[in-house]
């Protein structure tokens, strides 16, 4: 099929198809059910699992590492952690391969009941760095994923037990990548007969790229596509940019997708929500390489032939959040950071309970009493509700977090004179109150974030009326303003500090104005 598509009813749709920081999206099919994960870094539970009809409509269904077996965080620096996970479907099986940046290296978990529990990790005897797997027609399990050796970063293949974890076979280069720099993120396919490799080049900000290769055998030699790059904003004026690291798929019409990752600015160069998962139609041209998006480009309508029937709604209904807590569990959109002590977190009389340590938001490495959910809209209201008596020395509130060294955070501490109302900025390694007023604490108070691109805003409830305390700026809290490297996006979270809280309810309204299709 050239340049065709194999059904003729074509929708629109938006992206992002996950918003959110939801980075490095991998995708396999079942029939007629797609299921897709991403990357979570100090994050837990990690990798989270959606699943579609149409590719247009996800549902977060589970996560492949909910126990601290399989996904130890302890002392993880922000961004290390669980990078770019392949997940792939063989013979009844799941597979979910990825690196442990901070623990353990390279590993493999499996399941047969993706709404289930996964495997522990097989874990290999190497590091190999954006892994992925393929099964060749005879049933052969390859391993792809990146070496940096003397002559530079390369992508090798291994042939793999998948269960085990063990390597089969000596590392074979395939290539070294298209000359763009941080050649990563393969994956490889067989279509047409052909061997695949689809990479990410050009380093995970704005100059983002997708490229491909091809060979007759899978261990090479490949070939570059001619018009590589395949999928890229680079040169594009988008509100969508950092467009790169894809996974493609055939759907059950025979029409091929891409998904790939990129981010939406606020303004300048600056981004809050995280490197998001984006869709795109693929088409073969007439040599057999793949045309992406628009013309190797990703926009935020697209249209292509939706498998299933694609809903429409709204940012505003798929995004906003409402938890009263009078669930037997919590949300599976939950988050905590690094390994939780299960022991200070506790769902009881349709409230949540935050009991503190001396970790603090801020502190290097550890891991405080917080539970946090993606921030998925630029404009959203956070509301909560917070109660109970609290200790001297004690800080308990809500919180924008990004990560430790970038937070803001509303909260109320009690001190030798009272109760006051804080807001607290960490950016960098500066950690300031910089407006706090005494309040009547009378053991239960709402705590409110106003968010934009430009600027939170955080107020208190006193008598039923809203008291603004003060604002902060959003580019504090983005991807380019945090020391080092950083590869997440901003939380919205509950926070208890050197004493034990309720929450009541947590609320976020989003108030994005687009409308998703
Ligand atoms: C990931 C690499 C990448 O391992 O960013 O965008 C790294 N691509 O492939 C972290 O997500």
């Amino acid at each position: 099929m050239v340049g065709l598509y194999r059904m003729e009813i074509i929708m629109k749709y938006s992206n992002p198809i996950i918003s959110g920081f939801n980075p490095d999206p991998s995708i396999c099919r079942v029939g007629e059910d797609f299921y897709l994960v991403t990357s979570t870094f100090e994050f837990f539970p990690g990798v989270p699992v959606y699943h579609s009809k149409n590719l247009v409509n996800w549902e977060h269904i589970g996560y492949c590492l909910t126990r601290e077996s399989q996904l130890p965080l302890q002392g993880c620096l922000p961004s290390k952690g669980i990078y770019a996970p392949t997940i792939r479907y063989h013979d009844g099986v799941f597979f979910m391969i990825s690196e442990n940046i901070s623990g353990g290296g390279t590993f493999i978990v499996h399941t047969s009941d993706i709404r289930g529990e996964w495997s522990e990790p097989a874990w290999l005897n190497m590091h190999g760095f954006d892994p992925s797997l393929f099964w060749d027609e005879d049933g052969t399990c390859y391993l792809v994923c990146i070496h940096w050796k003397e002559d530079g970063a390369g992508h090798y293949l291994y042939k793999i037990d998948p269960f085990t974890g063990k390597l089969l076979s000596e590392p074979v280069l395939l290539s070294h990548g298209c000359g763009g720099t941080a050649t990563e993120g393969p994956h490889i396919y067989r279509i047409h007969g052909k061997y695949y490799l689809l990479i990410a080049e050009g380093g995970t900000e704005y100059g983002h790229m997708v490229k491909i290769l091809r060979s007759d055998s899978v261990c090479g030699p490949y070939e570059a596509c001619p018009r590589n790059p395949i999928l890229t904003n680079r040169d594009y004026a988008s509100e969508i940019q950092g467009v790169g690291h894809a996974d493609i798929i055939e759907d059950q019409n025979g029409n091929w997708w891409a998904v790939c990752l990129g981010f939406r600015p606020i303004g300048g160069l600056y981004h809050n929500l995280g490197r998001e998962t984006f869709l795109a139609p693929l088409v073969w041209d007439e040599e057999g390489w793949p045309v992406i998006g628009n013309n190797g480009c990703l926009d935020p309508v697209m249209e292509g032939p939706i498998p299933g029937t694609a809903e429409k709604s709204s940012v505003q209904e798929k995004y906003s959040f409402f938890d009263d807590f009078d669930g037997d569990t919590l949300d599976l959109r939950w988050n905590y950071i690094r390994n939780p002590q299960m022991e200070n977190y506790e769902l009881r009389g349709g409230k949540v309970i935050l009991r503190g340590s001396d970790v603090t938001l801020s502190t290097p490495c550890g891991n405080p009493t917080m539970l946090a959910v993606r921030q998925q809209a630029f404009e959203n209201r956070v509301t909560a509700t917070m109660e109970g008596d609290m200790v001297p020395g004690q800080a308990s509130g809500i919180t924008v977090f990004y990560n430790q060294s970038a937070h803001y955070d509303i909260f109320v501490s009690r001190e030798d004179d009272g109760f006051y109302v804080n807001l607290r900025k960490q950016v960098f390694d500066i950690n300031v109150i910089t407006e706090r007023q005494k309040v009547n604490y009378n053991g239960r108070i709402r705590l409110r974030i106003d968010t934009s691109k430009d600027f939170h805003s955080f107020f208190y409830e006193v008598d039923g009326e809203w008291v603004l305390l003060g604002r902060g700026m959003t580019a504090g809290l983005c991807k380019e303003t945090i020391f080092p490297m950083s590869f997440t996006g901003c939380f919205f979270g509950m926070f208890s500090e050197n004493g034990t809280i309720s929450f009541d309810s947590f609320a976020v309204e989003v108030k994005d104005e687009d409308l998703m299709c």
